[in-house]
């Protein structure tokens, strides 16, 4: 059904055919499609109806899982959205692919054949070949826009975010916004990273040594997505690297992001010194066969710049950069990704994989925040921005780390000085360093600092960074601790339609329509817990009041009561307010009253 008397925030306001359809009936919320100029061409939102009639639409990431009419299954994996726009374009073909020899994935087995075998083997799904493009024109999304020309991926995240596809495709040529989207990952729906745009939210998922299984790792991506995470990086290191991947690639609707050379480093049985140009390299092949739609790389990381982090307080923190380090030093040779840049470019041109930059000299601690060696790598990275959008490889550039609230505007007018306005993708930035177990909240008080001026993407940190690995409890916490900042930086910045979803919720809030608040909220299951904790009975979810204040002292009824009883001019407020004043000193002037049973 078509909704008429939708409000459309963030992303849905434009023209008749665009507004959602197939909402269910009943009061809550659910999924919903806008479709675009063709059929196949749906984009999903989250469609709120309310209990005073109206709804609000809200943007979607949680892929068909939240669909009751979509029939999924882990081992089959997600159909393929994008399949037949990427066909249709002809610049890609299949290939026989690069066998995957067993011990590529971590472990030492031997196959049914008892040598190579395909990719196939390793996921029950559908039978799978991977693309590349055919030569000649570049295939990505960056190439396609910079020749005008606005492919089915464009319009589905212009849809998305309610701008019209020519913003998205000016947006991607200027290297200002990228769409992640390897040609290998037709599962994906669509999304667009740029400061132009909705702030995004990564969250980081992936099995250790000791701990997950495959389905687990599956199972908190699709967590994650649900609670609003835009983009998921799979950053295994344990045994069965590979085959985790597919799993979470082939049944993920958001863009997957990997660091390679954590999977280089296992294949050199974790020593750094062993790894090789040729190694890493074909670990990028696999992993763009698979379909990762962004990688990061820490071709920033010079030998020249390895002793300018002799005097910090804490070192390399970063993985990729530690590793880096560690090979220059034991060679003392320039980086082979950075000798190597233009020839990595064109792999990546090759499957449309995005660049992320990695900042492997980011601080670790307050005390190192913006020194030398951190703005050293930043330079680098714009000079690498530059060769590779010549190579027309989208790229984002990744940022700190820990840094205090006074240093934080630097980095981002830095990196977008320096990287013209690429993306920045940065990793909350941590404002102090004395709260472990609470970096999730140290951290997004900077992400929303650094998003408001500009920062595109933010990687969660979770209540489990620095001390272990993050539980599902975990990763929702730091989904939606980061979708806060994200949301809260969409508002500082005027984002057309962000407002929206806070004065519905407003509204919900001041005329005590309870369920609209607990669905239109970030977190409705928990707050609807919250609020059944003191007030359990189903009466209270009309109730004008809740156990906060309450009935006597709440200040919306009051200002509810003031409105009623004495109008809206300034003097009858005034006259309310003071009777309001006798009232609280007759009852003993006090704020809380006990709880009533
Ligand atoms: C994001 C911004 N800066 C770093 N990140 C993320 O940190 C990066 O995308 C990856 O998910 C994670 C680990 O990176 P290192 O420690 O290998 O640099
Ligand atoms: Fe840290």
């Amino acid at each position: 059904m078509t909704i008429k008397d939708a409000r459309t925030p963030a992303s849905t306001q434009n023209s008749a055919q665009e507004e959602p359809t197939e909402a269910g009936e009943s009061i809550g919320w659910h999924k919903a499609y806008v479709e675009g100029s063709r059929p196949d061409l749906r984009v999903p939102v989250r469609q709120v109806r309310l209990t005073n009639g109206q709804s609000v639409t809200l943007y979607d990431t949680s892929g068909p899982y939240t669909d009751p009419h979509v029939d999924t299954d882990v081992r089959r994996g997600l159909s393929p959205l994008r399949e037949n726009w990427i066909i249709a374009r002809g610049d890609t073909e299949e290939y026989a692919g690069r066998p995957v020899r067993p011990e590529d994935d971590g472990i030492k087995h031997t196959s049914p054949r008892g040598g190579l075998r395909n990719l196939d083997a390793v996921f029950p799904g559908r039978p799978r070949q991977p693309r590349r493009g055919r030569g000649g024109d570049a295939v990505t999304q960056l190439a396609y826009a910079r020749r005008g020309e606005i492919t089915p991926e464009m319009e589905y995240v212009a849809v998305r975010e309610g701008v019209s596809p020519e913003v998205v495709r000016e947006e991607i040529a200027a290297g200002r916004a990228v769409l992640p989207a390897n040609v290998n990952h037709p599962e994906i729906e669509p999304m667009i990273i740029g400061k132009r745009f909705l702030v995004k939210v990564n969250a980081n998922i992936g099995n250790s040594a000791v701990t997950s299984s495959i389905e687990e790792e599956v199972d908190k991506m699709t967590w994650a997505t649900r609670w609003g995470a835009d983009t998921v990086m799979d950053l295994s290191t344990g045994r069965n690297i590979h085959t985790t991947r597919e799993w979470v690639l082939r049944n993920s609707p958001v863009p997957i992001g990997t660091v390679p050379l954590y999977q280089a480093l296992e294949k050199v049985d974790g020593r750094a010194e062993a790894l090789t140009w040729e190694i890493y390299r074909d670990t990028v092949i696999e992993q763009a066969e698979q379909g990762v739609d962004y990688m990061t790389v820490h071709a920033g990381v010079r030998l020249a710049y390895v002793p300018l982090t002799a005097n910090r307080k804490t070192g390399i923190v970063s993985r990729g950069g530690s590793i880096m380090a560690a090979w220059c030093l034991a060679h003392h040779r320039e980086s082979f990704l950075y000798d190597n840049f233009e020839e990595l470019c064109e792999i990546l041109a090759a499957y449309d994989v995005t660049y992320s930059l990695g900042d492997g000299l980011r601080p670790g601690s307050i005390a190192d925040a913006n020194d030398e060696a951190q703005f050293a790598e930043l330079r680098t990275l714009g000079e690498l921005n530059r060769i590779a959008k010549r190579l027309n490889v989208q790229t984002m550039i990744e940022g700190p780390g820990h840094v205090p609230m006074h240093k934080i505007k630097e980095n981002i007018d830095l990196q977008q000085e320096i990287c013209d306005e690429a993306p920045f993708y940065t990793l909350g930035p941590l404002t102090t360093d004395v709260a472990p177990a609470y970096d999730h909240i140290t951290s997004g008080i900077g992400a929303a600092m650094i998003a408001w001026w500009g920062t595109a993407m933010l990687c969660y940190v979770t209540p489990k960074e620095h001390l272990g690995l993050p539980n599902r409890d975990d990763v929702k916490t730091g989904v939606i601790t980061y979708k806060i900042a994200a949301h809260a930086a969409d508002l500082a910045k005027g984002h057309p339609g962000a407002q929206e979803w806070d004065d519905a919720l407003s509204d919900a809030r001041f005329e005590f329509r309870w369920e609209d608040q607990f669905n239109l909220a970030l977190d409705p299951d928990t707050a609807r817990e919250f609020h059944d904790e003191t007030l359990p009975a189903e009466p209270a979810k009309t109730a004008h009041f809740c156990s906060m204040c309450g009935p006597k002292f709440c200040s919306m009824k009051i200002s509810h009561d003031i409105r009623r009883d004495h109008g809206g001019s300034k003097a009858e407020i005034e006259a309310g307010m003071a009777q309001k004043s006798k009232e609280f000193a007759a009852s003993g002037n006090r704020v809380y009253l006990p709880l009533a049973d």
